[in-house]
């Protein structure tokens, strides 16, 4: 199944006049803040017509194709600050969360993390990682790859899938699968979404960090937003004719080599593997897997970029290759952090734990509940006995006291902390 386009700007302004005066005159401007977006030919155009979709979650390395329509669901979750502003772009709330419209799907719960950019904090596992792979490409490529980490995650449907050849009738174009914030613009699910367009300004090696978006599973390694880093490396004609190999071939070599380079520089000796996969972008195709808590963990995919995507954008003879990185999942193995949903806590026994620069922490789990000490001191009698007290606790208090220390123990008098 398609997904339909048609260009409604009519429907929309005749909406916006009869329902919405409260935002009608912010809307021009964020038009014009969204046309940033597009410079080079992307027209904007928005509210076109909508048709939803059902089936599991898939990954870029779905074979599988669109599903059949599902209506639009949304959870009522605490609702975010209004207006954000993101490299340069200002988005408003009602432009992006818009229950009524039908080719629309964001939730608020998913509208209140855009603009947080975990990636841009270096006091946050997600930055301190961030920074850790910055350095391994300084040091190894004379700083040639040009980074990007604040390119707004609000692109179109173009940049996110038509221009990395994802097929029309791909499983990851769903409703089911993206955010839509209209029937042509989406929440990018993949950093990838930026490559065509850094291509075509000429850029030959470049990385590429931000929020992702996708509507996705619930358990400890899946989370609807994400921190992906795209990497690309375009090589001309003189780098591989000596090689002895043909160019995809060479291309393929080093694509490995750098991960696997990388994969030494942030775990020193760890368990990986390489799996053949599918992309649409890339051929031939790999993930990385890193076991992890008695699993293997999938925390990259990559490939060899199709000819296509050079041709288009202006590089006919060369050859590149291409990664995304999922960032929580490389943290996690990094940091020891068991559950992906612990990136989001703004609790302070999670964020002192991690600090810029430092890699070999390691998290220390803490209660799921809220915080709560108690500093008790009794007087006692010669016949007290730790454990006699513990009971006492345990009968008024259960399983909710966690810890219980003695800080003193003088003269009659005991001092204890409960946790
Ligand atoms: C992609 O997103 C491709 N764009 C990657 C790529 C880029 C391939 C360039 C080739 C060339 P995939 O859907 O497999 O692929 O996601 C990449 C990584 O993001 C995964 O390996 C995983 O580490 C992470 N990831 C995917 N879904 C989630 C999720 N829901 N929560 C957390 N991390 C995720
Ligand atoms: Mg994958």
């Amino acid at each position: 199944m398609l997904i339909p386009r048609s260009s409604s700007c009519c429907a929309r302004a005749l909406r916006l006049s009869t329902h919405h005066h409260a935002i009608a005159m912010a809307v021009p401007s964020l038009l014009s803040s969204f046309s940033h977006l597009f410079p080079r030919g992307h027209g904007f155009k928005p509210f076109p017509q909508f048709l939803s979709s059902s089936c599991s979650a898939s990954p870029f390395s779905s074979l599988s194709s669109v599903p059949s329509p599902m209506p639009n669901r949304r959870s009522k979750t605490p609702v975010a600050a209004a207006l954000l502003e993101i490299g340069g772009v200002k988005i408003a709330k009602d432009d992006v969360v818009r229950e009524s419209d039908p080719t629309n799907n964001v939730p608020d719960n998913i509208f209140s993390k855009i603009g947080l950019q975990l990636h841009r904090r270096d006091n946050h596992p997600v930055g301190i990682l961030k920074n850790a792979i910055f350095d391994y490409f300084d040091t190894n490529y004379a700083s040639k790859f040009v980074k990007f980490d604040d390119l707004c995650p609000i692109v179109s449907v173009q940049q996110n899938f038509d221009e990395v050849l994802v097929p029309a009738d791909h499983v990851s174009r769903s409703y089911n699968d993206t955010y839509y914030v209209n029937a042509d613009t989406v929440l990018r699910c993949h950093t990838s979404a930026h490559q065509a367009e850094l291509l075509r300004e000429g850029h030959s090696h470049f990385l590429v960090t931000g929020d992702v978006y996708r509507r996705d599973s619930i358990d400890s390694t899946h989370y609807p937003v994400f921190h992906q880093m795209e990497g690309v490396r375009v090589f001309s004609p003189d780098e591989w004719k000596d090689s002895g190999t043909d160019a995809t071939s060479y291309a393929a070599m080093d694509l490995k080599k750098c991960l696997e380079g990388l994969a030494r520089h942030l775990f020193g000796a760890v368990e990986m593997r390489w799996v053949d996969t599918y992309f649409p972008f890339t051929n031939p195709s790999f993930e990385l897997e890193i076991y992890f808590q008695e699993n293997w963990m999938e925390v990259l995919g990559c490939g060899v970029t199709e000819q296509d995507i050079l041709t288009r954008n202006g590089r006919k003879d060369s050859v590149a290759w291409a990664f995304g990185l999922g960032l929580e999942r490389l943290a996690m193995v990094l940091f020891d952090i068991p559950d992906i949903r612990l990136f989001w806590s703004t609790d302070q026994r999670f964020t002192s734990q991690f600090s810029e620069g430092k890699l070999g922490v390691k998290f220390k789990p803490f209660s799921k509940f809220p915080p709560c000490y108690k500093d008790i001191s009794f007087w006692i009698s010669d016949s007290f006995t730790e454990n006699n007290l513990c009971e006492v606790v345990r009968g008024v208090a259960g399983d909710l006291v966690e810890e219980w220390n003695v800080r003193e123990a003088v003269q009659g008098k005991l001092y204890v902390t409960l946790r």
